[in-house]
């Protein structure tokens, strides 16, 4: 039960001692390999007077085969072992502890310490499986220096690696050799990192700007050495930002990345030998799509990243633990941005945030970006810890303007380089160069939940005045009732509405220009703008200012205007999502009601105006093109109802579809490349305006739009294409057509796994009746496996974000679901925790399917749980 107890922030205590340097040697086996450590341990200066105090290091799962203080070899009475811990009852100041593990890597289905995969042996350490490879102060507060040596197989396992810089090789009897590491940077044990394989290198160098001289490695095995060019460049691109942008630079001689293919997340920042996912490595043009390529290249630049935001500078505890990422994904936002389309950007985050986030928000596991209490650390890496985190870093960076926040993140990495830190030094250093009382941001950080602010404003004619009145406030969440008032920042403009221009402001007699930012930190507040020569309406929240949902009583015509004359390009989209909603709110209650549904002739010329006028930003305007999805528009309602969602949501779609049939497929025609395929924000932006065009044609199944689609796959020029047409016909009710392409392309690319995800994918999230049972018929597919995370997200989580078919009414959905978690909670409970996830939110449902959904997490419940499955099954279902 011990580990199913909750830890506290408040319970907070430094370390009893401390590791100043860690040797450690592995004797790599399948399922014996030999750990052998000795660590250099001092008493920490916080408990200098605190008389004896036993050692306690965590461990699991470890066999302990010695152990010694200086030397010695302990007596069974001087040290106690239990299923998570070893303690060792009296130690000295300062003494070398040696101790020698066996542990059995090729059991490790749940791919946390060290664990095989695909033949190689790796590690995944972040944020407790340390303790899974030797004893040890397994927490971040605790950093060493690490001297590794790696011992395998000459043959199976050629490539021996770890953290830093190798200084030693040499050969071994019996066909072995050795490989001996240093990372001179002292780091906490979560980001200590192994692989031992057959790879192979794509190597590149990187000058840095004071001169150092970096090696560049990308470790992959032989039949993907093609698809490592995007990640390599990114990785460059990556490496000269951080320079330009907060003036940091890599620290070591060599900086590795290896692709793996059985990993739980995206990747992992180990110092100076990241390990990734293949597939946010791995890129060709017939392999990955744009949005593939995309990816790729943010993760490559976000682990990066990490090498000053979350390793030179680490955190003190796991709850600091948006501390290092918050910041990094708001790097790489922004990193992205300058390299890629901004607004587009921009737009794409959000609207996964205000569609993911927000859930999350409004579910029962919210909790701040900083938790007070954890059953299981692993279940904290979520939507709100990173992005949450980085939209109030953003908010940071916008309060102190980019100067400031350069100055406060410089003074960040100086003052804290080498230690572990808290979100009160991050924030400390931001308030200390800018003078900002920054006291009421910081509830930020402990608030959970989404803060909800409703608008009304009014222009006084006689008076040239226009009034604003903004009210504040946050549901309660688990655990927190009550609500304090939050620092919103909100960027706004007026747009008049003769002028179509953006008005010069002048707010309490100062004039504010024609974009500015209040600042709501009451429940409620009044603003008044003065000297406006038209009335106006009012453009809110630009940029998506604040992690917030804002109401404002536009009228439609309202929201047609600022769709064609905001000049805040995010805005412009919102106001075309807001106006979208609009009519599928009305059509949504229609289906409900057994009326008829009639479309919204605003949202039709909305779109024609948007079709035939010019652009010069394609994909923004693919962006305006695409309706809210249908678990954004689910979020908008009080009761989900996933038919009407449907039913409205392919309502409009067709509508559109048939009153701007031509002008559609004049975009569609308009945007065909022949250039050979380049990951280019120019041809991204073409193709995904072609494909959106393609994708209403294909939504009243046209005769020449399904061989238009079916053209484009034959062609197969680019993945992008390839899997937007194969999707659009798979998707359609044509199985005359897609079930010949499925075959196809199945056959063509069974032997790459990444690929074979995209094929699962496409068939499982078909709207037709049928996705359940291909679920069930793929998961027998020779290709498929539970033990890969990939397969398990391709197929079983693609098919939980099928919303029709996954909240079937006779609740097989459910069970599929919950069949596949009980599983999982054995292999892998992290990745079970996870996928349980949409069981989670049944409070939003109607009654019938509450009940369903409440049953499966009963039957869960009823299971052996690990901790991770506990945690979240136990929240699902408190009252
Ligand atoms: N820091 C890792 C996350 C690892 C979590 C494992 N449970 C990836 C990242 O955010 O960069
Ligand atoms: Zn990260």
């Amino acid at each position: 039960m011990s580990a199913m107890q909750p830890t506290y922030l408040h319970d907070y205590q430094p370390p009893a001692y401390r590791v100043t340097h860690t040797e450690l040697k592995f004797d790599l086996s399948s399922s014996a390999t030999r750990v052998t450590a000795r660590l250099h341990v001092e008493r920490h200066p916080a408990h200098q007077d605190a008389g004896a105090l036993p050692l306690v290091l965590n461990g699991e799962q470890l066999t302990l085969k010695r152990i010694a203080v200086d030397g010695e070899e302990l007596e069974a009475d001087e040290y106690a072992q239990d299923d998570a811990t070893l303690t060792v009852h009296r130690v000295p100041e300062s003494f070398l502890l040696d101790t020698e593990v066996e542990i059995d890597p090729a059991a490790n289905t749940a791919l946390s310490g060290l664990y095989q995969s695909s033949g190689m042996f790796c590690t995944q350490c972040e944020a407790e499986g340390f303790r899974r490879i030797t004893f040890y102060p397994d927490r971040p507060d605790v950093m060493a220096t690490f001297s590794t040596t790696v011992i395998g197989d000459r043959a199976t396992l050629p490539v021996l690696l770890s953290n830093g810089n190798p200084v030693e090789s040499g050969e071994l009897p019996d066909d072995r050799h050795f490989v001996t590491w240093e990372d001179p940077h002292p780091k906490p044990s979560y980001l200590f990192a192994l692989v031992a394989g057959d790879l192979k290198k794509v190597e590149d160098r990187f000058t840095t700007q004071s001169g150092r001289d970096v090696t560049l490695q990308v470790w992959v095995e032989e039949e993907n050495l093609s698809k490592t060019d995007h990640a390599m460049a990114s990785l460059k691109r990556a490496m000269k930002w951080d320079e330009e942008t907060y003036g940091r630079e890599y620290d070591l001689d060599l900086f590795m990345i290896v692709a793996v293919n059985d990993f739980n997340m995206g990747a992992m920042e180990n110092k100076g030998l990241n390990i990734f996912n293949s597939a946010a490595v791995l890129t060709h043009p017939h392999t990955a799509t744009d949005a593939a390529f995309q990816r790729v290249e943010s993760i490559v630049a976000h682990e990066y990243f990490h090498n000053w935001s979350g390793n030179r500078v680490t955190c003190r505890d796991w709850f600091q633990l948006s501390l290092k990422e918050g910041f990094t994904v708001f790097r790489d936002q922004s990193f992205s941005a300058d390299t890629n389309s901004a607004p587009v950007k921009r737009i794409e985050d959000v609207s996964m945030f205000r569609t993911a986030q927000f859930a999350e928000d409004a579910g029962p596991t919210a909790h701040p970006i900083r938790p007070d209490h954890y059953i299981e650390i692993g279940n904290f890496y979520t939507l709100t810890i990173y992005e949450k985190g980085a939209e109030v870093v953003r908010m940071l960076r916008n309060l102190l303007g980019w100067e400031l926040f350069r100055r406060g993140s410089d003074l960040y990495f100086e003052r804290l380089d080498g230690q572990a830190a808290t979100i009160e030094d991050f924030v400390g250093c931001m308030s200390e160069v800018s003078g900002l009382d920054l006291t009421q941001f910081m509830h930020w950080y402990s608030q959970a939940g989404t803060p909800e602010i409703d608008a009304h404003g009014e222009y006084d004619y006689a008076k040239s005045e226009y009034h604003l009145t903004l009210r504040q406030r946050t549901a309660p969440t688990p655990g927190q009732p009550d609500k304090v008032a939050l620092h919103i920042p909100i960027r706004m403009g007026l747009v008049g509405t003769k002028s179509g221009q953006d008005l010069k402001m002048t707010v309490d007699g100062e004039s504010v220009g024609t974009d500015t930012v209040i600042h709501l930190r009451e429940y409620e507040q009044h603003f008044v703008f003065t000297d406006l020569a038209e009335a106006p309406v009012p453009s809110l929240l630009r940029g998506f200012s604040a992690p917030v949902k804002l109401r404002f009583p536009y009228g439609r015509e309202d929201l047609a205007f600022l769709l064609q004359h905001d000049s805040d390009g995010f805005n412009r989209w919102d106001a075309g999502q807001r106006l979208a909603m609009l009519a599928l709110e009305d059509l949504i209650a229609a289906h409900r009601n057994g009326v008829e549904k009639v479309m919204d002739v605003r949202v039709v010329e909305a779109f024609r105006t948007l079709l035939t006028g010019e652009t010069d930003d394609k994909a923004v305007l693919a962006e305006m093109l695409t309706l809210p999805s249908e678990a954004y528009i689910a979020e908008q309602q009080p009761v989900v109802d996933v038919d009407a969602i449907h039913a409205a949501r392919t309502f409009v779609k067709q509508s559109l579809a048939y009153a701007l049939r031509d002008e559609f497929m004049a975009v569609y025609r308009a945007n065909q490349l022949d250039a050979p395929y380049a990951p280019e924000p120019q041809q991204i932006a073409a193709r995904s305006l072609k494909n959106v065009a393609l994708s209403y044609l294909v939504a009243i199944e046209d005769e020449e739009a399904l061989s238009l689609a079916q053209a484009q796959f034959d062609a197969d020029h680019n993945m992008t294409d390839v899997r937007s047409a194969l999707t659009l016909l798979t998707h359609s009710s044509r199985n005359d057509l897609a079930d010949p392409a499925l075959r196809a392309f199945g056959e063509k690319w069974s032997h790459d796994p990444l690929v074979m995800d995209q094929w699962f994918s496409i068939q499982v999230t078909r709207p037709q009746a049928d996705a359940l049972d291909r679920v069930k018929f793929l998961m027998e597919h020779p290709k498929f496996s539970l033990k890969n995370p990939n397969k398990v997200r391709a197929l079983i989580g693609a098919f939980a974000s099928n919303r029709v078919n996954f909240h079937r009414i006779d609740g097989a959905g459910y069970r599929l679901l919950s069949d596949v978690v009980i599983e999982l909670n054995k292999l892998n409970p992290e990745i079970a925790a996870r996928l349980v996830t949409p069981l989670t939110r049944w409070q939003r449902f109607d009654e019938a399917r509450q009940e369903l959904m409440k049953a499966e997490l009963e039957r869960i419940r009823a299971e052996d749980l690990s901790p991770n499955v506990y945690e979240v099954i136990e929240k699902a279902l408190a009252d």
